[in-house]
């Protein structure tokens, strides 16, 4: 039943174009940076609309887009949030977290304080629905984690080619944002986006990336 196809509108380009291109959007979003510290610069609901908007345009299971982003500018549930994130994350950092992740996480500096949360004009906490409710009857997903992981991801390319930072945070257990945020059951939170510039003069962890040779395998 192929009733509702349409001509497909996608560019093609020669191959030395497409290999130029591919090029120069693997060195523009290599130089995409998890970014913590953040300034109060302000940022558009136009501009977070677009964002959002990018972000829903990602593939999803049967095209369910299982997903709601909750964009926060409000000072008052903002600090909100980094109040109950807090407390999630001094429980962490104190005990709830290996020694070996805190190994692991030292080279980043990272600690229960969390001021991005208040600081950056806006929060992005992306919601994925393990099933939808029409007409009173649960509708089950498909694949929720992995669409919702899709659109968290173009999420993240729109942020960097709109000349914002953020950060992929996670101040688990998240459920504190279901009951903030007045989400209802078949809504669980995915992940937490602040969005924002960094402050002046922002420095990251000096990061290599794997090769190519590293995470490859061709079959030719
Ligand atoms: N959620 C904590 C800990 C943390 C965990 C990982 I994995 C990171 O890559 C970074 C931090 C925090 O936000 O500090």
């Amino acid at each position: 039943m192929k009733e509702n196809f349409i001509p497909y509108k996608g560019q093609q380009f020669s191959k030395e174009e497409s290999e130029a291109r591919a090029r120069a959007y693997y060195e523009y979003m290599d130089q995409r940076r998890s970014i913590r510290e953040f300034s109060d610069r302000p940022v558009s609901k136009t501009l977070i609309e677009n964002l959002i908007l990018t972000a829903s345009s990602a593939p999803s299971g049967a095209h369910k887009q299982p997903w709601t982003f909750c964009a926060v500018s409000s000072p008052t549930i903002k600090a909100e949030i980094r109040k109950a994130a807090e407390e999630e994350e001094y429980t962490n950092y104190h005990g709830r977290m290996s020694d070996d992740w805190l190994d692991d996480l030292a080279q980043f500096g990272t600690d229960w304080h969390k001021p991005f949360l208040t600081i950056a004009p806006w929060l992005i906490i992306v919601f994925k629905k393990a099933y939808d409710i029409e007409n009173g009857e649960k509708k089950k997903n498909y694949y929720v984690n992995e669409s919702v992981g899709l659109a968290t991801g173009f999420l993240l390319t729109a942020i960097h080619q709109a000349g914002l930072v953020t950060l992929t945070h996670t101040p688990s257990p998240m459920n504190f944002l279901q009951k903030i945020l007045k989400r209802p059951e078949n809504e669980r939170p995915f992940l937490l986006i602040p969005v924002g510039y960094p402050v002046a003069n922002v420095e990251v962890p000096d990061l290599t990336r794997k090769g190519l040779d590293e995470m490859t395998v061709f079959f030719e």
